[in-house]
């Protein structure tokens, strides 16, 4: 009989949805993925919301343990490197510095920029063209993304000189700064620290699972990708 791979996972190809499977790949883990449509809205099914009351990707369901469901990315991050003794440094401090950047990824980069590409490449799309917003989200995306660049100044990674879940959790956003329209311009450290995860094989294979969403790096017919995705947000205006 064929062998339950430990962790079942719910995805899909976003900023957010990639970062467990970069984990993942990074560590070997073994895992069976459930690409969610958004299309169809599959994330807000009574069945999903069971597992994910937030009705968003990801989620993962650990079959080793019971069947422990785990929401929210950071906190999938959190558990997998726990699990699997990864990616996380064993020195306090050094833990502790990985949770702040961890933090600091998920209360501030991925909301600011997740605003900034909703206002421009799904609002504006959509008929909804509101400028203040658009200014507020790309500013402050751009401020969080000067202090990466500040903090990575002669470091290899966020924390430790070692790849962790904060670069993890940190990179499949800042990698997406052109689908939000945050300029990256005059940053160099941060733009080598992007190079150097781009470079990572498993970064690569985790980027085309459960598919690829090349417009999100400024790849492929961005027009096409535009309107596709905001055709799923119609029902927000
Ligand atoms: N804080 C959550 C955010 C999850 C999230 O916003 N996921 C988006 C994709 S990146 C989603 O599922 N969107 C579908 C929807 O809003 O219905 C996490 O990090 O897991």
């Amino acid at each position: 009989m064929r062998k339950q791979k430990d962790i079942h996972l719910y995805t899909a190809p976003t900023s957010n949805g990639w970062k467990p499977i970069i984990f993942m790949e990074e560590a070997g883990v073994e895992y069976d993925l459930t690409s969610i449509d958004f299309d169809k809205r599959e994330q807000k099914t009574p069945e999903y919301l069971k597992l994910n009351p937030n009705g968003r990707i990801p989620t993962i369901v650990d079959r080793t343990n019971n069947n422990f469901v785990v929401f929210e990315s950071g906190a999938i991050l959190w558990y997998l490197a726990e699990k699997y003794d990864k990616f996380l440094p064993k020195n306090p401090n050094d833990k502790s510095l990985t949770l702040q950047w961890l933090m600091f990824q998920m209360a501030n980069i991925g909301p600011m920029m997740g605003q900034a590409m909703y206002f421009q490449r799904i609002a504006a799309k959509l008929g909804e063209e509101h400028p203040f917003p658009i200014k507020r989200y790309v500013k402050e995306s751009r401020r969080l993304m000067e202090i990466l660049n500040t903090h990575l100044e002669g470091r290899q990674y966020l924390v430790a000189d070692e790849y962790t879940i904060a670069d993890i959790a940190t990179y499949p956003w800042a990698r997406a700064h052109y689908w939000a329209k945050v300029s990256v311009d005059g940053l160099p450290h941060l733009k080598a620290w992007l190079h150097r995860i781009d470079n990572r094989e498993a970064t690569q294979r985790a980027l085309e699972i459960p598919e690829p969403f090349w417009a999100f790096f400024g790849k492929g017919d961005i027009e096409e990708s535009e309107c596709k995705n905001a055709e799923r947000f119609k029902g927000d205006v």
